[in-house]
């Protein structure tokens, strides 16, 4: 039975100009970036060469924007976002990178382009990692609180969703169910941490640069854990559906890896039937935020739509 409140939302969806929006946004969070990361020539330049390699290798920005986002849901500034988005960017392109690394899924092309590993070495492609975790610390740390929030809130935040009950706890079960049979609900554990968390710190971080009230924060909590589920549930079909050319990374890397993901559980079709209801519950989260959610729908959206 269609959801008539549902259909509104997305009718509205369609009337937001959302590829000029990520556009802006994406030029702003690639200045703040560069202006926060030490220089390239910066000693040791092989450092600092390895963090910006693959920081600036065109990766979709989604998790910033999304941090951005929020914050104008919640009637912030996008300038008192900004540190907050580019913390998250670089908590994620560490995670990608070791990721990448022989030891965790010996990857060998990354955002389009070969991993870090590949062009440093593993020495430095650990360290580049590391590097970006410590450097995102330290972005939220330099970065203006308002009232509601002190440093200190943004600081555990950021720690919960990238640490070992979350984002690594995620990677830890996703390591250790390689080839084995797995459930349904152990896949969602899996997601959740894995990806759900940080996609969700994002919207929570965005919420809290603009001093949201405690009804927002939920709301945005709400909306970022749908959002993230359907986010690893569409990267799942796509490893499936898409090439490595248009993934710019190694295409069916998880049937090869004999990794459970929705599609090789449930089926294609299911899968995106179940991306499509955790989209919609994600739009239903935004109701508090009433008007002021548009960019946030439309980001949704555009997140179960995507072809890469
Ligand atoms: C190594 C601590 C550690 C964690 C790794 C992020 C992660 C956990 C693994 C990477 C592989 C993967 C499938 C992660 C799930 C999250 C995800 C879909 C990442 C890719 O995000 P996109 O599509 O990438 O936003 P770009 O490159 O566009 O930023």
């Amino acid at each position: 039975m269609p959801n008539s409140s549902l259909d509104a939302t997305a009718t509205k969806t369609v009337a937001f100009d959302l590829p000029s929006y990520l556009n802006r946004h994406t030029k702003s969070v690639n200045s703040a970036l560069d202006h926060f990361l030490p220089k390239a020539t910066a000693k040791p330049q092989t450092i600092h060469k390895a963090m910006r390699y693959s920081l600036f290798a065109g990766g979709k920005r989604m998790r910033p924007v999304l941090c951005i986002a929020a914050a104008e849901a919640c009637g912030g500034d996008v300038n008192d976002a900004l540190p907050l988005a580019c913390a998250v960017e670089c908590i994620h392109t560490y995670s990608l990178i070791h990721d990448d690394l022989p030891a965790m899924d010996d990857d060998d092309y990354r955002r389009g382009r070969l991993t870090s590993h590949k062009v440093f070495g593993e020495g430095i492609a650990i360290l580049a990692g590391d590097a970006l975790l410590t450097q995102a610390f330290e972005i939220v740390a330099r970065s203006k609180v308002r009232k509601r929030y002190a440093h200190q809130d943004l600081i555990i935040e950021l720690a919960q969703a990238s640490g070992s009950l979350q984002l690594i706890a995620g990677q830890v079960a996703d390591l250790e169910g390689e080839g084995r049979k797995t459930s349904t609900n152990q896949l969602r554990y899996i997601h959740e941490r894995k990806t759900s968390a940080l996609l969700c710190c994002s919207a929570r971080l965005g919420g809290m640069s603009a001093d949201c009230s405690l009804s927002q924060l939920k709301a945005l909590t709400d909306f970022g854990y749908h959002v993230g589920l359907a986010f690893q549930v569409i990267d799942d079909i796509l490893d499936v559906t898409q090439t490595s050319e248009q993934l710019g990374k190694t295409a069916g890397k998880d049937t090869a890896a004999q990794k459970a993901t929705y599609p090789s559980i449930v089926g294609l079709e299911k899968s995106k039937r179940i991306a499509e209801n955790l989209t919609k519950r994600a739009f239903a989260a935004l109701k508090p935020l009433r008007g002021k959610a548009t960019a946030l729908k439309s980001l949704a959206d555009f997140l179960l739509k995507r072809d890469r």
